[in-house]
């Protein structure tokens, strides 16, 4: 299942930074993204299931790693 969300989102989100980055500085659209990452990962965190971590998470992690935006503890 989770598979099946990240075979939608991340084409998606691909077009989208892609996008973004032609117009904006990469190095902001990556801050701007970790920014946002973090807080959709405190927001599935705290749902109080799991079932949207186990789907959501994975995905949030390769978004991560396709875009090089490091969890960043700052
Ligand atoms: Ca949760």
């Amino acid at each position: 299942m989770g598979n099946t969300v990240e075979k939608i989102v991340i084409p998606v989100v691909n077009i989208f930074m892609g996008t973004l980055m032609s117009y904006v500085p990469e190095e902001k659209v990556r801050d701007a993204a970790d920014n946002l990452l973090d807080k959709l990962e405190d927001l599935v965190d705290g749902t109080g299931t799991k079932i949207d971590d186990a789907m959501l998470e994975p995905v949030f992690e390769r978004i991560r790693e396709m875009f090089n935006i490091p969890d960043g503890e700052d």
